[in-house]
């Protein structure tokens, strides 16, 4: 990529720039919600639309001269809808969690119950945590897997729900690799009078290309990010039922928001474009393909998964049997060039700074083209660490095979790290 008028204006921030783009390449990302966004992703996020105000929505402004990004906001919503299913789209929530904001403002009132997965079993801290808006303005209930086979305790949220009455039930997980059964919520939130909600911001992509089934149908509200497996640029949005869409937009602006950021849905736009196109359901059969072989070989050398494997695009390693924790497991990784994050794991008796866990992810690997060999390949070489996370020449020799790996595998087409270093 080039930026050449950066680098007579700004050096510094030209030089953190480019530094990032070395370090996305000679790097395997395994961070579960990261990705690679397209090069058109970033064209049309990178742009003079940064410039325009446009408060309101497409034909309604509170600004003149929208022409252009009217034209741009209706594309995304088109698009999304057709993507999704969904009968009304706001593409505007500048994140998941603003979405989750709007969605709550636009039902609930300050002190109603709402109930979500508990984050250290694989919730979101918008779902209700006592540390976010949302657990200081709603009451919080949490619910949470079962403790042998780490899947949702269904029963348990029934009761729960019939217990505390909430007004909202919200499913969906930053940190869990298995089917949410989205009819089973609708039924359970029905049977309490509750609203759902879904935030399916990890597996939008794996939804897109029909690979987990749709909370379309059955949520009241569906919010999502746009930048993990959907794979567009950094933001969020929200699937409505019409019957909601006025409350929905009110809620995003002016409730939670004032203007939208018109670079961001242009790329919003080009996102879900590509998200209808057939190779982005292979990129999504392969994700899920990776992630199974990966959790098979790291189970064949020795380590513990939990809930036994996954179904989508992330795994959740149980660090205890390898007698090391999650915050030191992420650090020898990092030094050896692969990017992951400690997790907690369901009951984890270790604080969040530190956890038992390690949460693993294959959308940005797959998007680079790294395929069930190279997965095998990855699994080794994070044995080698976690087996000797002190071992420098250890680290050291994985971290060369990380780079070379990654050398095959090029992030974008023209970029040329060497090129680029030798100017
Ligand atoms: N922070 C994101 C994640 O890593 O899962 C969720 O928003």
């Amino acid at each position: 990529m080039d930026y050449k008028g950066l680098k007579l204006a700004d050096p510094d921030v030209e030089y953190a720039i480019k530094m990032e783009m070395q370090r996305e390449q000679d790097t395997l990302i395994m961070i579960a919600s990261e990705n690679y966004a397209s090069r058109a992703v970033i064209e049309a996020q990178s742009n003079i639309m940064t410039n325009k105000y446009a408060e309101g929505y497409p034909a309604r402004r509170y600004y003149g001269g929208c022409e252009y990004v009217d034209l741009v906001e209706n594309l995304a919503i088109e698009r999304c809808k057709q993507l999704f299913g969904a009968e009304h789209v706001n593409v505007q929530p500048h994140s998941g969690s603003q979405a989750n904001m709007a969605v709550y403002l636009s039902v609930l009132n300050p002190g109603d119950v709402i109930m979500g997965m508990d984050l250290s079993h694989g919730g979101h801290l918008s779902h209700g945590s006592a540390v976010s808006f949302s657990g200081m303005i709603y009451k919080s209930v949490s619910y949470g897997v079962e403790p042998d086979s780490h899947l949702i305790d269904y029963n348990r949220v029934a009761e729960l729900a019939e217990q505390h009455k909430p007004k909202m039930i919200i499913a969906g997980a930053s940190a869990y690799p298995r089917i949410i059964d989205f009819e089973r919520f609708r039924d359970i939130a029905s049977a309490v009078g509750a609203y759902l909600m879904v935030d399916m911001a990890h597996i939008a992509g794996l939804v897109a290309a029909e690979l987990h089934p749709t909370p379309v149908g059955y949520a009241d509200f569906i919010t999502s990010t746009t930048h993990k497996t959907l794979r567009g640029p950094r933001g969020g949005l929200i699937l409505s039922e019409q019957r909601y869409a006025q409350r929905v937009d009110k809620a995003v602006f002016p409730g939670t928001q004032g203007g939208p950021l018109m670079h961001i849905i242009s790329a919003k736009a080009v996102c879900f474009g590509e998200a209808l196109k057939r190779e982005f359901i292979d990129y999504q059969i392969q994700v899920i393909k990776n992630a199974k072989v990966l959790a098979d070989e790291l189970k064949s050398l020795g380590f513990t998964i939990i809930s036994g494997g996954t179904d989508n695009h992330l795994i959740l390693i149980d660090l205890r049997s390898k007698g090391i924790t999650g915050i030191e497991a992420e650090q020898s990784l990092s030094k050896a060039g692969i990017a992951t994050n400690k997790n907690a794991i369901p009951f984890d008796t270790r604080p969040p700074r530190v956890t038992s866990g390690l949460r693993l992810g294959t959308p940005a690997i797959t998007t680079r083209g790294m395929g069930e060999d190279e997965m095998k390949t990855i699994a080794h070489l994070i044995a080698e660490v976690v087996n000797e996370p002190d071992n420098k020449t250890v680290i050291d020799g994985v971290r060369a095979r990380v780079k070379e790996l990654c050398s095959e595998f090029p992030i974008y087409e023209n970029h040329n790290p060497e090129a680029e270093n030798s100017e």
